[in-house]
């Protein structure tokens, strides 16, 4: 195929620079900064829009689905009941899409640090920041980390939709932010957290496992294929007050919900780990 353009983006999966994503842009939809972090949104010839903090890939229209689906209904399935919900980060919108999909959801709080995210996304990716003007959505733009501190037993569920564990994320992934996140769920509580690729971040993924056991007494890290990550192999992890993620108590008939990617397959699927995986998380 011809090359229309010289223009690329890339993103490094290493620090040495010796392994990177490498996608054929179209255009620059937009290029800003926040108190926090850069902001971009490009256009790309295979992935469509392709939304970046600090040069790193949040999300893209070709993708989002996959992450965005598997970070929510997963949790939604576990739980015999749930009607709270909190999120902290997830800004693009593309998680409470999926939780507001569900109508036994009273009440959703989304906690984002950077008020810039929501206002980008809400222009330029429409179909992921489609649900802040549901009435169940409580946004808050503000410290997720303060936020959970002072408030207990309050949750059913909370999603964790967090950059990489680098720079203003790194404590969302501190044993101190974890022990709030118990206090402030219910006694059936779940939560989940994205915890990255097993083929770039395990010693991270170590790392954490361990601050968790410390706090929850059921641990479990689940997969899907999203190809815009490094290693397209993403991790979740659940950390749980008194049930196994993997069982599904809330089952529905999923078929009106328009998704793509998750099924009750997919669920039972995504909790089995390949052998390398399964020792960085034991
Ligand atoms: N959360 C970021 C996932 C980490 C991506 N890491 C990477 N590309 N190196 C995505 C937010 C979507 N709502």
């Amino acid at each position: 195929m011809a090359r229309e353009t010289d223009f690329w983006l890339e993103e490094y999966y290493t620090r040495d620079y010796c392994t990177h994503i490498c996608l054929r842009v179209k255009d620059i939809i937009y290029r800003g900064e926040s108190k926090y972090q850069t902001l971009d949104v490009v256009d790309t010839f295979d992935w469509g829009r392709v939304f970046l903090l600090d040069n790193v890939v949040m999300t893209c229209e070709k993708y989002e689905f996959i992450y965005h689906e598997m970070i929510s209904h997963v949790l939604i399935s576990s739980h015999p009941a749930p009607e709270r919900v909190l999120i902290i980060g997830g800004g693009d919108g593309g998680a409470a899409r999926e939780i507001l999909r569900h109508k036994e959801i009273k009440q959703l709080d989304l906690v984002e640090i950077d008020g810039k995210v929501v206002e980008v996304s809400k222009k330029y990716l429409p179909d992921c920041a489609c649900s802040f003007d549901d009435p169940r959505m409580n946004l808050v733009i503000g410290d997720g980390i303060e936020f959970v501190k002072n408030r207990k037993d309050t949750y059913d569920i909370i999603l964790i939709d967090s950059t990489d564990p680098i720079g203003p994320a790194l404590g969302l992934f501190e044993e101190e932010f974890y022990r709030s996140i118990y206090h402030s769920l219910k006694d059936n509580g779940f939560f989940t957290f994205q915890s990255e690729s097993p083929f770039y971040y395990s010693e991270f993924q170590k790392g954490v496992i361990g601050k968790l056991r410390k706090i929850f007494p059921v641990i479990k890290p689940y997969t899907a294929t999203i190809p815009m990550y490094p290693g397209s192999l993403w991790t979740f992890t659940v950390g749980s007050k008194k049930f196994d993620p993997v069982e599904i108590r809330n089952k529905k008939d999923l078929s009106s919900l328009g998704l793509k990617y998750y099924n009750y397959e997919i669920h039972q699927a995504a909790f089995a780990l390949p052998e390398f995986a399964k020792k960085i998380f034991a």
